[in-house]
């Protein structure tokens, strides 16, 4: 039987790719930190499994890491742990630093000496790529495996010192790494804080509201992404493992859309058309540095993992949309209207 860890398992990539693992028979050891409460709402539905194992460990302290892998002794290691989100990024760079850059480190150190050396697949982000195009004149191309990065967060200034790290660990010592640099991929499990959640959990407290609820506040609402859905990107990750050879890879849709785009689709799934009287613009949720255009390129995904992306821009937005409706319904209506003092 296959032996995979996962670092950051309780987030919302870590519980698709133990689904996909433990669907292809691999036994899953997956990381979770210590948390004064639960952290486990999106593997709930695994703690039960038999193949599924989860042990507590933080990717900062070398001597869980190198405990946790010594015990497992997987063929597969998957690190998506991370300090993830970018405003928080400029408000903790430190700690962003630790966990998203130096952690990832701790982990190819223990790789680098264990007697069988497992695989090891690290999650890089477009953000990496940062500010890359000029504005005027640019719009319409596309990032992918040969752009230069220009990171414009500590962010993703961390992630670019693991994505090097895993290269150079590839290149010096003959390891099995790879780095998939991923696209945003947003889900019905995606975290609150992150735009398009927020966007579809307002539509469903807007939904579910009997009277006037508070405005929806954004930022910056002309940024423009390329959004898949994560169970797709998970499958990524998983096909690069299995390939003869290490490799990085872009994963992308190949399409990009404003904020105000999904606001637009999300606010259609519930028949509303005048948006603009629902939201409002706070400049304290503009970053001091922002990535304006990202659009990705997959064809070497395409062409070599033979990965495709499955889930439209509009199929992803009502996706996330009715999943919010429903769960609302679930707990009664709506008990919480979007957080509004957090970034
Ligand atoms: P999440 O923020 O949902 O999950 C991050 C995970 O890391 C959580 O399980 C979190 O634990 C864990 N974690 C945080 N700090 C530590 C630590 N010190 N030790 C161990 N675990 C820790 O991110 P996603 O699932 O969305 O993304 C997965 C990875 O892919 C991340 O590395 C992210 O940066 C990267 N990425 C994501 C993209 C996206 O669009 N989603 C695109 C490109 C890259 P806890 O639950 O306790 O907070
Ligand atoms: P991003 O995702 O920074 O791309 O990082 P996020 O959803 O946070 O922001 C996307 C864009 O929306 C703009 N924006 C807002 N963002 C948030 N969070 N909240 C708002 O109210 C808001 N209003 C406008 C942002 O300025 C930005 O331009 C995600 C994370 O998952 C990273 O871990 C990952 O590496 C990248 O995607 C690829």
């Amino acid at each position: 039987m296959k032996r995979a860890v996962i670092f950051g398992v309780t987030g919302q990539d870590g519980s698709y790719l133990s689904d996909l693992l433990l669907s292809q028979g691999y036994k899953v050891t997956g990381v979770a930190r210590r948390t004064s409460v639960d952290n486990t709402l999106r593997i709930g539905h695994l703690l039960h499994r038999k193949r599924f194992n989860l042990v507590q460990g933080d990717i900062t302290d070398f001597g869980s890491v190198y405990r946790i892998l010594q015990n497992a002794k997987p063929q597969e290691v998957y690190n998506l742990a991370a300090q993830s989100h970018v405003w928080t990024s400029f408000d903790q760079p430190g700690l962003t630093w630790d966990v998203t850059g130096k952690g990832c480190l701790n982990i190819l150190e223990v790789i680098r000496d264990m007697s069988k050396r497992p695989k090891f697949y690290q999650a890089s982000s477009s953000e990496m790529f940062g500010d890359t195009f000029d504005e005027d004149v640019d719009y319409g191309q596309y990032q992918d495996e040969y752009t230069v990065f220009n990171p414009q967060s500590p962010y993703a200034i961390a992630k670019l010192a693991a994505h090097h790290a895993t290269s150079l660990y590839r290149r010096s010592y003959n390891l099995f790494t790879c780095s998939g640099i991923l696209f945003n991929h947003e889900s019905e499990r995606r975290g609150d804080r992150f735009v398009t959640r927020k966007i579809t959990k307002y539509v469903a407290d807007l939904y579910h509201a009997e009277g006037d609820i508070p405005k929806l506040r954004l930022g910056n609402i002309y940024a423009e992404r390329d959004w898949g859905h994560a169970e797709d990107y998970v499958y990524a990750m998983w096909l690069m493992l299995q390939q003869d050879n290490p490799d990085d890879y872009v994963v992308a849709t190949g399409e990009t859309h404003t904020v105000e785009e999904f606001v637009i689709e999300a606010f259609k799934c519930i028949n509303i058309y005048d948006y603009e009287n629902y939201i409002t613009i706070d400049e304290n949720l503009f970053r001091p540095s922002e990535v304006p255009y990202l659009r990705g390129l997959p064809n070497k995904a395409k062409s070599i993992l033979n990965w495709q992306p499955n889930t439209s821009f509009s199929r992803l937005v009502e996706r996330m949309v009715n999943h919010d409706i429903q769960s609302r319904s679930k707990s009664g209506g709506c008990a919480g209207i979007s957080q509004e003092s957090l970034r």
